[in-house]
Formats: structure tokens, C-alpha cells, sequence
């Protein structure tokens, strides 16, 4: 036999090793104050017994990209080990006044505006060093805005897999149809991060997901 053939047969057999062993490196990407930090802790806290990071009815609670790695998850018999991304939430505009509402004084509201603003350009910045993104909206919210229609353009120039998770089902005005109908070309997941609903079909996806790295 070629000693070619054999070099190939044993380079394929370890690079297989070797992406096996590897971690999917899965990011959360969406608008602020969806559950992105909600639905990555629920997982994280599954497999681990660990929280990624701090939640909060404020927005921009996350103003800095913050992740768990080696988080193996375990779905119906097969596993696969994963690298947990949660990043800031991407807005078009921030503006200081809009956390006023919430009782924060001035100079703090300014802080948080400034990091939060900074947070954006670290979340894109991560965005080329993802192997799969998930993007969770509010699925009470009109999907249709220049946020989500940036992410998932970037996304679709890198060529790199993405979910659609439409969460916060349990409230009355969410509209999952919606979400589908804006983002025909992509799976949308309706989920409760708060009542831990339909998170198996989620898990699911995830899984099927990673089959298109
Ligand atoms: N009703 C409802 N509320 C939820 C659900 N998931 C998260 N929330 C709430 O939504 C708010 C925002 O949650 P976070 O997880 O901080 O959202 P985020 O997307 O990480 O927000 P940023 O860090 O600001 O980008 C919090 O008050 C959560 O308790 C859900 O399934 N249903
Ligand atoms: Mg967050």
C-alpha cells in the first residue's frame, strides 16, 4: 500500500480524534434584556451546578462577554462538551435616560450607557471565534429592527450555525409566528427560560445544530 494512503488514513482517524475532544464554542447573541444570561445560566447551572453571570429586569446587565467552558452536556445518551458564550446585548442606540426609569442615579446610568456601549463592539468582536450562535429574542417584541437583522447577517456572512430561540412564551402578548415569519429561513424554538419550558426540544436543536459546524 502507497505510504500516502496510510499517512491520509492515519491523519483522518486523528483528526477525528481531535475534533471530538474539541468544544463547540456556542454563542448566546441577541438584543438586550431577552434571557440570554437566563437561558445560558439554566444550562450551565443543568450540567455544572454553576451560574455563568448576574440577571436582571435592567437593561444591559451584561456588559462584558462571559463564559464557562468545558460544559459537557449530556442529551438522550450522546454528549458533547461545550464552551458556553454570553455576551452583552447588541443595541443600535443607548442612552443613559432609559435606565433613570429604574431608579439609578445619574452618574451610574452614564457608567452603565458607556460600558454597555463598549459591550456591543466586544460581543461582534467575539461573534468570529463562535462555531454556533444562538440568537434569543423576546417573543413579545416586533422581531423586525435593525439588531436582529445585523447579528444574523453577520452570522450568515461567517457561515456559522445559528438557532433562533424565541423566548419568554410564557407571557400573554408573545407571538412565536411572528418570529418564524421574519426568519423564515432559520428554526425558531419557543421557550420559557422562567418556567423551564420546552427546553427539551431546545437541548434538541442544539444538538442537531452542531452537526452543521
Ligand atoms: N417572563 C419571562 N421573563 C424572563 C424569561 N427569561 C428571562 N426573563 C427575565 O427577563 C429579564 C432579562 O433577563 P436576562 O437574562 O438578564 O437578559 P439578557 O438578555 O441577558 O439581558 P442583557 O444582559 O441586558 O443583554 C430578567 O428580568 C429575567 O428574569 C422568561 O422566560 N419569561
Ligand atoms: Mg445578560
Amino acid at each position: 500500500m502507497p505510504v500516502r494512503i496510510i499517512r491520509n488514513f492515519f491523519k483522518r482517524i486523528f483528526s477525528n480524534i481531535f475534533k471530538n475532544k474539541k468544544e463547540v464554542k456556542l454563542g448566546f447573541y441577541g438584543p438586550p434584556n431577552v434571557g440570554k444570561t437566563s437561558l445560558a445560566n439554566r444550562i450551565c447551572k443543568d450540567f455544572t451546578g454553576e451560574e455563568i453571570g448576574s440577571v436582571s429586569k435592567v437593561p444591559h446587565e451584561t456588559r462584558n462577554v462571559q463564559f464557562k467552558e468545558k460544559v459537557e452536556i449530556e442529551y438522550k445518551g450522546k454528549k458533547l462538551t461545550f464552551k458556553l458564550v454570553d455576551t452583552p446585548g447588541i443595541a443600535t442606540k443607548i442612552d443613559y435616560e432609559e435606565f433613570l426609569k429604574y431608579k439609578m442615579k445619574k452618574g451610574e446610568a452614564k457608567e452603565r450607557a458607556k460600558e454597555a456601549t463598549q459591550g456591543v463592539i466586544e460581543s461582534i468582536k467575539w461573534l468570529d471565534d463562535m462555531d454556533m450562535v444562538v440568537i434569543v429574542l423576546d417573543a413579545t417584541e416586533n422581531p423586525y429592527n435593525q439588531v436582529n437583522i445585523t447579528i444574523v447577517g453577520n452570522l450568515v456572512a461567517r457561515k456559522i450555525p445559528v438557532l433562533i430561540v424565541a423566548n419568554k412564551i410564557d407571557l400573554k402578548k408573545a407571538d412565536i409566528k411572528k418570529i418564524e415569519a421574519a426568519f423564515p429561513e432559520y428554526d425558531v424554538i419557543g421557550i420559557s427560560v422562567k418556567y423551564g419550558e420546552n427546553l427539551e426540544e431546545f437541548y434538541e436543536s442544539i444538538f442537531d445544530l452542531s452537526k452543521k459546524i
